[in-house]
């Protein structure tokens, strides 16, 4: 076949609109209706890491609302992941607020864990952290939305959308290449709230690049008081 410079320009223009239509998408949404390792999830559930002999559900409720609430003791470990071998360039967003925290920093965590390229939030109810970089203050007693950027060795978190901390992979190493979020300490407390977790491991998106999962087309979702439950109740 004779490719001429017009039939080569409109393939062109059709790939355009194919990368351009599939290249920005959510991979995964937790929505917070179902816990994480509910096998009702199917393909969708969570793996969890729990203390030896404990159930999900001793840690762990489904709010009316729609939330994922955790409420960690002293001697329970609960957190809650999906392996990927890939995470180089990852999309990681959780719409989250957090009441309280004592122990370690990983005690409340939001994390792309990936062996030696390990990176993560810590949650704290006035400020955020990226293990072993900066931290960031904001008033996590009411939601807001962090979303973590991977871009191979590169970290960029946006809180709500702006810009708020540059930092690197490998502030900590880790075993599991994994999307993981939850309660990551047995000795460590506290009680937070889970509105959703939103991840693709298919790229590195800014807010422009990939809208919240939940923001209806003009439509702010990150900055609005009610939880993406309620909204679809009603
Ligand atoms: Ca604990």
């Amino acid at each position: 076949m004779k490719i001429t410079g017009a039939s080569l320009l409109s393939l062109l223009v059709v790939l355009a609109l194919a990368y351009g239509a599939f290249a920005a998408s959510w991979e995964y949404i937790y929505d917070g209706t179902k816990l994480p390792d509910d096998p009702a999830l199917g393909d969708k559930a969570w793996k969890v890491f729990i203390t030896k002999g404990a159930k999900t559900s001793e840690v762990c409720e489904i709010t009316p609302e729609g939330e994922l609430h955790i409420t960690d003791p002293s001697d329970r470990v609960c957190f809650f992941y999906r392996e990927h071998k890939d995470l180089s360039h990852t999309t990681l967003e959780a719409r989250v607020k957090v009441l309280s925290q004592s122990g370690a920093p990983y005690t409340i965590c939001l994390e792309i864990e990936d062996g030696a390229d390990t990176t993560y939030l810590c949650l704290f109810p006035d400020h955020i952290t990226l293990v072993g970089g900066p931290s960031y203050e904001v008033d996590l007693t009411k939601y807001h939305t962090l979303r973590m950027v991977r871009k191979g060795k590169d970290v960029i978190v946006y809180v709500d959308g702006k810009k708020a901390i540059e930092g690197k992979v490998g502030g900590d190493t880790s075993s599991r290449h994994a999307i993981t979020f939850g309660a990551g300490s047995t000795g460590g407390t506290g009680e937070h709230y889970w509105d959703y977790v939103a991840y693709t491991t298919k790229g590195a998106f800014s807010p422009d690049e990939l809208p919240s999962p939940t923001a209806p087309a003009g439509v702010e979702r990150r900055t609005l008081p009610i939880t993406w439950g309620e909204i679809k109740r009603m």
